[in-house]
C-alpha cells in the first residue's frame, strides 16, 4: 500500500454529520483479535475471512495498542520523530491488523461501516474485499458494507499502520498513540442534516437540508420541507442557557433525533456577539486524555470533564487540537460551553526546518485538507455550543489554507472562522494569538496593534475581535498574571477573552513513576513534561492553577464600602436570580442577604462584634440545582477586613531574662531552648530538637523557573549551594549573630544579622536582618528562612492566613484569609513534575505540633517531608519519600510565577529583588 500518497482516502463515502438515527445500528466496538508488525511490509492475507487468528493477541476497541503492552507511547511537542521528509515514511512503521468476527442479525440488509477515529492510516476489508483506506486520524469515515455483507457470520479486518504520509498533518503536542480508539459501528442509517437556527429578538429562525421533514413539537413546528423557513417565538441557546428544543426528521428510511439551540454568533464594530450581545469567551483548551486509555477517552470521562469545567466558571473549550469524541459536542450543547472545534490538522515540526515543504503552502495536500476541513464541518455542523470553526494548529502559512476556508465559509456562513498560525488573518474572521504578553494584549485591545506590511489585510485585522486561543500556561505551579489578562478582557470590548492552555497534564499510568511523561519510555527525540501542563492533574483532580481561574473567571463580584457591598452581576447573559448571597464573618453562622437579581449595592447586616482581625466574606452560591452543580455550590466569593489585628508591640519589647541566657558548655540556653555557641543557630526549641533557622534563598525550580531561564540564573549565582559563615556573635539582653551568606566562585552575598531575644512570656524572637551585598540585579527565588524538626514533631498544621491551597505573589487567588488546618501531606501540592509548591500566604500565625510561630505581621509558610535540594532533585512524584525531619519554611517573600514556560515571565510588579529587609518572627510553646 503506498503510504507516501497524497490521497487522503479511496472507497469512502461523503461525509455526514453525526446523528442519532433509530436506523438499525450495530455496535462493533468490544474485543478484536490483534497482532503488531514493526514494519508495514506484510502480506494482506490476514483479510481473508478463513485466515486463522488463532495465534493472535485480543485488544480492546477503542483503544491504542501502547497502552495494551504492544510497543509503546512517544511524547512529542514540536518535533516529527522521524525525518522531515515528506511524503516519506520511516521503515520502522509500527503495523497494527485487527480482525473482528459478528453475525448480522436476521433480515439485515445493506449498511455503511463508520469509524470515529484510527491514528493513522488505515485500510479496511470486509469478508476479504477491500472497502478501501482512511486518513485523519480524529475524523470519521464512512464506508459503503452493503454490496460485501452477508447473512450470518462476517468478518471486519482493519489494518492500521502508525505513519504514513498524512502524519505530516498530526503533530499536534501530545502522545504518538496509534489504533483504533474510537467507536466502531455499522449502521443502516444514511442521512445527513444540517439544521439552521439562529436568534434575534425573542425569535428563532429555522431550516434544514435533508431527507424527510422536521418537527420541534414544543415549538409547534410541523413537517418542516427542506429549505422552507419558519421564525418562532423562543428562548435563546447560550452557555449560560443551555435551553435546547427537541426536533424530529422523519425520513423515508429512518428517524433522527436532534436538539436544537437557537443562537447566532456575529461580529459588529470588531466585537464578538452571541444573540446581540457581547461575549467573553473564559475558556480552556482540552485535549482528549484519559491517564490509562489515552485519547479513547470514556463517555462517563468526557462527562465529568464538562462537569469540571462549568464549576470552576469555565464557558468555553478549544477543541485542541481536532475535534473531540461527538459525544463530546452534546455534552458541551446540554450542559453549555461555547466551543472552537478545531480541524485536525497540524504541521508544526516544519517550523524546525524553516517550514521548508509545509504541507499548509504544498499543492499536492489541498485535497488532504480540504478533505479534514469537511470531515469537521460536516460531522458537527448541528451543535449550538459550537460558534467558530478553525482551521488548525500550527500549520504555518499557505495557499491550502484559503482552499479550507472558502470551502467552509460557503458551507456554513453562520461561524466565524478561527485560525492563529496566520497573524495576517487573512482566511479567517477573528484576530487570534497565543501568549501574547499582557502589553500587547493591552494595544490590540486600544486597536494600537503594530500594522501589518500590507495595508488591505491590516484594516481588515482592525475591525476583527481579539481572542487569545493560548495563554497561560498551566505547566507546573501557576500560571501567574491570569488576573491581569482577565482584567483586561473585561476592560477592552474588543478583547474577546482567551483559552488557557491546556485543561489536563498528559501523564500515563506508569508502574513506577506513577506518572509517565516525555522520556520515560525510552523515545530517543521527545519533549519532557511539556506534556504536563494542565489545570487538572492526570487523575481530574484540580491543581492549583485550576482553583484560581475558578476565581478569577467568577461571574460575579463583590465591592466593598463602608457597611454595604456593591455586587456586580459579569454574566453575559443571566441576571443573579439563580444565586443566594451568604455573608460570614470569621467563623459566625451564615446570614442570607437579599440581592436584586440585577445586582447593585446592598447594606450588610449587623454583625456580630468581636476583637482583633476579623474577616467578612460573602459568597455567591447556586440556589437550587443546576444540570452541574448543587445547590449550595459556590460560584463566586469576596472578602473585606473589619478590624485589624490588636497590636502587640508591647508583648514583642523583649522581657527580663527570666530564665536567663546561660552559656553552657557548647550551648547557649534561653531556658528549654538552645543556641550553638559556634554557629549561633538554635539547636533546641522548647525542648524540641531543631536546626536552624538561616537564611535561605532557594526554592526547587517551578517549571517557569527552569523553562524561562531563571533556574540558570539562579545556579549561576550558586543560590542552590550557599555558604554560612559566622563573623561574631554577642551574648548580652539580645543573642546577636552576625553572619554573611555567599555561593563559592561569587562575590554577592547577604550579611544576615539574628537577633534573638526572649519575651517576658517564654517567647523566643527573632529579628533578622538581611543586608545584600553587591550587584544583586536578577529576581531571587525566594527570601526567607529555613528549619528542621523531628519528624514526628508535627503533623499538623493550622494556621490563620490565607488559604486552603498554595498561594505565590501572581498566584492564589483562590486563597481567602480564615483559619485553616492541613495536615503536613495535605499541604503538599503533588505536580507530577515534581517542583516548589505548597507555599501559604500572609500567614498571622501557624501551630506546629510543640509550637506556634507568629509573623510581624505576615509570613509565607511551606511544610515539608523533604529538604527543597530533595525536591529540586525529584523527577516523578515517588521520588519523594518522607524523611526524619520536617523543613519548615518561614519566607518574607517569593519570586512570582509568571507563564515563562510559554509566554511571558513574571510580571515586574511580581519579581522578588534583593534589598535590605528584616523578618520579624515569634516563636511560642503551644
Ligand atoms: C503551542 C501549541 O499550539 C500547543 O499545542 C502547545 O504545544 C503549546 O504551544 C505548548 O505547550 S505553540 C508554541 C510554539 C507557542
Amino acid at each position: 500500500m503506498d503510504l507516501e500518497t497524497f490521497t487522503p482516502g479511496s472507497g469512502r463515502l461523503e461525509p455526514r454529520a453525526a446523528l442519532r438515527s433509530d436506523a438499525p445500528t450495530l455496535d462493533l466496538n468490544g474485543t478484536w483479535r490483534f497482532r503488531l508488525a514493526p514494519t508495514a511490509t506484510l502480506p494482506d492475507d490476514f483479510a481473508r475471512p478463513g485466515f486463522d487468528d488463532g495465534g493472535w493477541d485480543e485488544l480492546p476497541v477503542p483503544s491504542h495498542w501502547p497502552l495494551h503492552g504492544h510497543g509503546a507511547p512517544a511524547y512529542t511537542n514540536v518535533s516529527f520523530p522521524f525525518p522531515v521528509d515528506p511524503p516519506h515514511v520511516p521503515d520502522d512503521n509500527p503495523t497494527g491488523d485487527y480482525r473482528r468476527v459478528f453475525d448480522l442479525p436476521d433480515g439485515w440488509t445493506g449498511g455503511r461501516l463508520r469509524f470515529e477515529g484510527a491514528e493513522s492510516f488505515a485500510r479496511v476489508w470486509l469478508n476479504g474485499h477491500e472497502l478501501g483506506f482512511w486518513t485523519g486520524s480524529r475524523l470519521p469515515v464512512e464506508f459503503d458494507a452493503g454490496p460485501w455483507l452477508r447473512q450470518g457470520r462476517n468478518v471486519l479486518a482493519v489494518r492500521v499502520h502508525q505513519w504514513s504520509n498524512a502524519s505530516y498533518l498530526e503533530d499536534q503536542d501530545m502522545w504518538w498513540l496509534p489504533g483504533i480508539f474510537r467507536d466502531v459501528t455499522l449502521t443502516r442509517s444514511t442521512a445527513d442534516v444540517f439544521v439552521r437556527a439562529s436568534y434575534a429578538d425573542g425569535h428563532g429562525t429555522l431550516c434544514f437540508d435533508g431527507p424527510g421533514t422536521l418537527s420541534v413539537p414544543e415549538l409547534g413546528v410541523t413537517a418542516l420541507e427542506p429549505g422552507e423557513e419558519v421564525t418562532v417565538e423562543v428562548e435563546p441557546w447560550t452557555a449560560e442557557t443551555p435551553r435546547l428544543y427537541d426536533a424530529v426528521v422523519t425520513a423515508p428510511q429512518e428517524t433522527l433525533r436532534l436538539r436544537i439551540g437557537f443562537r447566532t454568533i456575529s461580529i459588529v464594530d470588531g466585537v464578538l456577539l452571541a444573540n446581540g450581545r457581547p461575549l467573553l469567551l473564559k475558556g480552556v483548551n482540552r485535549h482528549e486524555f484519559h491517564p490509562e486509555h489515552g485519547r479513547a477517552v470514556p463517555y462517563e470521562t468526557m462527562r465529568e470533564d464538562v462537569l469540571l469545567m462549568k464549576r470552576h466558571n469555565v464557558n468555553a473549550v478549544r477543541t485542541s487540537h481536532y475535534p473531540p469524541h461527538p459525544r463530546f459536542l452534546d455534552l458541551c450543547d446540554e450542559l453549555g460551553l461555547w466551543v472552537i472545534d478545531e480541524c485536525d490538522l497540524e504541521t508544526h515540526g516544519f517550523g524546525q526546518v524553516g517550514w521548508r515543504g509545509n504541507p499548509t503552502d504544498d499543492p499536492r495536500y489541498a485535497e488532504a485538507l480540504l478533505d479534514r476541513m469537511r470531515r469537521t464541518v460536516e460531522r458537527d455542523k448541528n451543535h449550538p455550543s459550537v460558534i467558530m470553526w478553525s482551521l488548525g494548529n500550527e500549520a504555518g502559512v499557505g495557499r491550502n489554507l484559503a482552499v479550507m476556508a472558502d470551502w467552509a465559509r460557503e458551507r456554513d456562513p453562520s461561524r466565524p472562522l478561527h485560525y492563529e498560525g496566520d497573524w495576517s488573518c487573512a482566511n479567517t474572521d477573528v484576530y487570534s494569538r497565543m501568549y501574547a504578553s499582557h502589553a500587547e494584549v493591552e494595544a490590540i485591545g486600544r486597536g494600537e496593534e503594530d500594522p501589518l506590511d500590507d495595508p488591505d489585510l491590516d484594516a481588515r485585522r482592525r475591525t476583527m475581535p481579539f481572542l487569545q486561543c493560548e495563554y497561560a500556561h498551566a505547566m507546573g505551579n501557576g500560571p501567574g498574571g491570569l488576573a491581569e489578562y482577565q482584567a483586561l478582557f473585561e476592560r477592552y470590548p474588543r478583547l474577546a477573552g482567551g483559552f488557557i492552555w491546556e485543561w489536563i497534564d498528559h501523564g500515563l499510568v506508569h508502574p513506577e513513576h506513577e506518572y509517565a511523561y516525555g522520556g520515560d519510555y525510552g523515545e530517543p527525540v521527545h519533549d519532557s513534561n511539556f506534556v504536563i501542563d494542565g489545570l487538572v492533574f492526570p487523575d481530574r483532580t484540580p491543581s492549583p492553577g485550576l482553583l484560581d481561574l475558578k476565581k478569577v473567571f467568577e461571574p460575579v463580584r463583590f465591592e466593598f464600602g463602608d457597611g454595604v457591598v456593591r455586587i456586580v452581576n459579569r454574566y453575559d447573559f443571566l441576571d443573579l436570580a439563580h444565586l443566594d448571597f451568604l455573608v460570614t464573618v470569621e467563623d459566625s453562622a451564615e446570614h442570607r442577604l437579599e440581592v436584586p437579581a440585577g445586582g447593585g449595592e446592598v447594606k450588610l447586616p449587623a454583625l456580630p462584634e468581636g476583637t482583633g482581625e476579623r474577616w467578612l466574606t460573602v459568597r455567591a452560591v447556586l440556589a437550587g440545582d443546576q444540570p452541574w452543580a448543587g445547590a449550595g455550590y459556590e460560584i463566586a466569593w469576596g472578602q473585606t477586613r473589619l478590624s485589624p489585628p490588636e497590636p502587640r508591640s508591647g508583648e514583642i519589647v523583649a522581657g527580663p531574662w527570666s530564665a536567663g541566657l546561660v552559656r553552657d558548655g557548647g550551648e547557649i540556653t534561653a531556658g528549654e531552648s538552645a543556641f550553638d555557641a559556634q554557629t549561633g543557630r538554635l539547636v533546641r526549641l522548647f525542648g524540641l530538637p531543631v536546626e536552624g533557622p538561616r537564611l535561605d534563598l532557594w526554592r526547587a525550580p517551578t517549571d517557569n523557573d527552569r523553562y524561562g531561564g531563571l533556574e540558570a540564573t539562579w545556579r549561576g549565582l550558586g543560590l542552590h549551594r550557599l555558604t554560612h559563615r559566622v563573623d561574631g556573635l554577642e551574648v548580652g539582653d539580645t543573642l546577636i549573630v552576625r553572619t554573611r551568606v555567599a555561593a563559592a566562585a561569587t562575590d554577592l552575598g547577604m550579611r544576615a544579622t539574628y537577633r534573638w531575644s526572649v519575651a517576658g512570656d517564654g517567647a523566643l524572637l527573632l529579628s533578622l536582618d538581611i543586608d545584600p551585598e553587591g550587584d544583586w540585579r536578577d529576581p531571587i527565588p525566594r527570601l526567607g528562612v529555613t528549619m528542621t524538626l523531628p519528624g514526628d514533631a508535627v503533623d499538623r498544621v493550622t494556621w490563620y492566613g490565607r488559604g486552603p491551597g498554595e498561594a505565590y505573589p501572581d498566584t492564589g487567588m483562590a486563597a481567602r484569609v480564615g483559619r485553616w488546618t492541613a495536615t503536613v501531606d495535605e499541604l503538599q501540592t503533588p505536580y507530577v513534575y515534581p517542583q516548589e509548591n505548597g507555599h501559604r500566604a500572609d500567614v498571622r500565625w501557624a501551630a506546629f505540633g510543640p509550637f506556634t510561630v507568629s509573623g510581624d505581621p505576615v509570613f509565607g509558610m511551606t511544610v515539608r517531608r523533604w529538604s527543597a535540594e530533595e525536591l529540586t532533585a525529584a523527577r516523578h512524584r515517588p521520588d519523594l519519600a518522607a524523611g526524619e525531619r520536617v523543613h519548615l519554611h518561614l519566607d518574607l517573600a517569593q519570586q512570582g510565577i509568571g507563564t515563562a514556560t510559554c509566554g511571558p515571565g513574571t510580571l515586574p510588579a511580581y519579581d522578588l529583588k534583593a534589598g535590605p529587609a528584616t523578618l520579624r518572627l515569634r516563636f511560642e510553646p503551644r
